[in-house]
């Protein structure tokens, strides 16, 4: 990383006095708000320019030097990529689930389940969200990281809290048993009330993007403290089960990869970026997890072996570290996003992974803060670049495989893929980001050349050869997209823009809890156009509970041979002065959502509008 060549030490030394009063104000948990009364914020929502806490010359993590954050070293491609680990059901969970809160047994819900009965649970869940102490660099190199984290929970017994955090393994329901697929997953705020830095010990765990009765999505402001459980009902039902499709809803609505991360309102970065995030997925009739069954994606056995585990889930966020003391660092007062010069893969930083000669399905997904990724494949030896297949754009399977040289993922976003290691035993590949960002502003759309990005992970060819039963990608079909043609109730406008020095919609920042800004009637189609109306920056939109499909993007019809911007999404990615209209259907359950910025920075600085579904709806074009 780049440094100023010739240090001046009182420059250095004001600017660590002033990072330490920062570090100080981000631990104390004081929001935006608080500090606007306070005095030490400006209108334009910068840090007061007095000396010992001015914004300058801080770099984006809170360090002196330049605008570059500056880790201790670490070694790449030493340590292994962890599998992620599967949480295992609990029997019973104590207290029983119920429909009304127990509140008196310390639950934070505060609304009923409403499809309890209609899908009573078969299966259930436990976490703990706890403090954990974990290493990301090899042996020796970094302290173990405090992190907060999801730690399992089986029968009562509480392991250690690990980031991401156990992974879901589910399957849907099916016709004549749509109850099949119905889990509750009890989530626990073991949280401590030192942060040790950053971080708010109070949350709430959103499923991002189940078809979810609101109450159990996992709302900004359906929060828990420390101390107290929360209930989520999950149904693992198609959109349209209560609706256009009874039985089993509509299975174009299927979604595969999915994950859960924390949303506590205007805490999110801080509290991701502790580690509050994990992974979920979804399987089928069609996507089995078998490759010898329904459209034969690669296996994902039991999760955990080399030889029968080919669908790996890959978690990816950048971090940094502070330079003196070697631990995880965020800067509570940069409000443009926070780009980390670590790169992590499940946890660990720039790890390896050895593969076999055969495909495998690889599932990506980008945690944030506010870095976007374009992923490609690069072989060690030449540069050369391999080709691979997406087949999913966020949960959803596209219509068929489509060969790409490489995949972009904003924060949030999720893109699946097929790569085929058939014939390269003994090659060595990396996973090289070659998007250029140099701030939080997003992109400037540069791609570097092979071999001058960033390499993320190591992928080595030298696995056992192993039977190979899954199908060529080039013979896939999957399930097709649901149709367009519905006329909509209404067509709302959304601007995404700066104001007073932080991030807008419609010229709003995110108001207080009860400040729901519009009403969508349920069962109802809408049309919805989001505007990038904040110049050179660019925003990834995502909408809870229901994806969109995109009907046009600068009034051209989707591009990519029409299948991947045809993809049924949950995030938007709003590039530079874009406008694009999108359909949506709000299906089944009603309550309180939101629409918000996933640059997890822009989201709490406050890009987020709250809404809710109901049975009456409104008529607000630009809410
Ligand atoms: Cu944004």
């Amino acid at each position: 990383m780049s440094k100023i060549p010739k240090r001046d030490k009182t420059r250095e030394r004001d600017a660590r006095i002033a990072a330490k009063n920062r570090r100080e104000l981000i631990a104390s948990g004081l929001k935006r708000r608080d500090l606007l009364k306070m005095g030490l914020l400006t209108a334009a929502g910068t840090l007061i320019p007095i000396k010992g806490l001015s914004a300058h010359p801080l770099t984006s993590a809170g360090f002196v030097d330049d605008d570059e954050p500056n880790s201790p070293p670490t070694t790449p491609f030493v340590e292994n990529m962890p599998r992620l680990f599967v949480l295992p059901t609990s029997a019973a969970l104590t207290p029983a689930p119920t429909i009304i809160p127990n509140t008196a047994a310390g639950e934070a819900r505060t609304v009923s389940h409403q499809a309890f009965a209609q899908f009573p649970p078969q299966r259930f869940y436990e976490m703990s969200q706890q403090e954990g102490f974990v290493n990301m660099a090899p042996p020796g190199e970094l302290p173990p990281q405090p992190i907060w984290g999801f730690a399992p929970v089986v029968n009562g017994v509480v392991g250690s809290a690990i980031t991401p955090g156990p992974m879901i393994v589910e399957r849907y329901g099916v016709l004549g048993a749509p109850q099949a697929g119905s889990v509750l997953v009890r989530q626990r705020n073991r949280l401590p009330e030192d942060n040790r830095g950053f971080g708010l010990p109070s949350v709430t765990t959103h499923l991002h993007n189940g078809h979810t009765p609101p109450e159990s999505d996992g709302f900004p402001c359906f929060f828990m403290e420390r101390g107290q459980f929360y209930d989520h009902h999950y149904p693992n039902v198609y959109a349209g089960i209560n609706s256009t499709h009874p039985g089993t809803g509509d299975i174009k609505e299927a979604m595969h990869s999915l994950w859960y991360h924390d949303h506590r309102i205007d805490h999110t970065a801080e509290n991701t970026y502790k580690g509050l995030a994990g992974t979920y997925i979804l399987f089928n009739e069609f996507d089995t997890g078998d490759e010898t069954t329904g459209f034969r994606l690669p296996s994902f056995g039991d999760g955990q072996s080399p030889t029968s585990n080919f669908d790996v889930y890959m978690v990816f966020n950048d971090k940094v570290f502070d330079d003196q003391t070697g631990l995880l660092a965020f800067d509570l007062f940069n409000f443009d996003g926070i780009l980390g010069d670590k790169f992590l893969v499940n946890g660990k930083i720039q790890p390896v992974f050895h593969v076999s000669p055969r495909r495998y399905r690889f599932r990506w997904l980008n945690t944030g803060p506010s870095r976007f990724y374009q992923f490609f494949l690069t072989n060690a030896a030449n540069n050369s670049t391999l080709p691979f297949w997406q087949i999913s754009t966020d949960g959803n399977l596209m219509e068929r495989p489509v060969q790409v040289n490489s995949s972009r993922v904003s924060v949030a976003e999720r893109v699946d893929v097929i790569v085929d290691f058939t014939g390269l035993a003994g090659k060595t590949f990396y996973i090289e980001n070659r998007l250029e960002q140099d701030d939080g502003r997003g992109p400037d759309g540069d791609v570097v050349g092979a071999g001058q990005g960033d390499k993320l992970l190591k992928i080595v060819v030298d696995g056992p050869v192993v039977p190979d039963n899954s199908l060529h990608p080039s013979l896939m079909q999957f399930y097709g997209f649901p149709n367009t043609a519905d006329p909509a109730r209404i067509t709302r406008t959304f601007r995404f823009e700066r104001g007073n020095g932080q991030w807008q919609v419609n010229g709003k920042l995110v108001g207080d809890c009860d400040d729901i800004r519009f009403a969508i009637k349920r069962n109802t189609v809408e049309k919805w156009v989001f505007q990038n109306n904040s110049g050179g920056w660019q925003h990834p939109i995502h909408m809870h509970f229901e994806e969109f499909q995109t009907l046009n993007i600068n009034g051209q019809a989707p591009r990519n041979s029409g299948i991947i911007e045809r993809g049924r999404k949950d995030v938007f990615r709003l590039e530079h002065n874009m406008q694009t209209t999108v359909y949506f259907r709000f299906r089944d359950f009603v309550g309180k959502l939101p629409i918000h910025c996933h640059n997890v920075v822009h989201e709490d600085h406050a890009m987020m509008v709250l809404l809710e579904i109901n049975d009456v709806g409104d008529n607000k074009t630009n809410p």
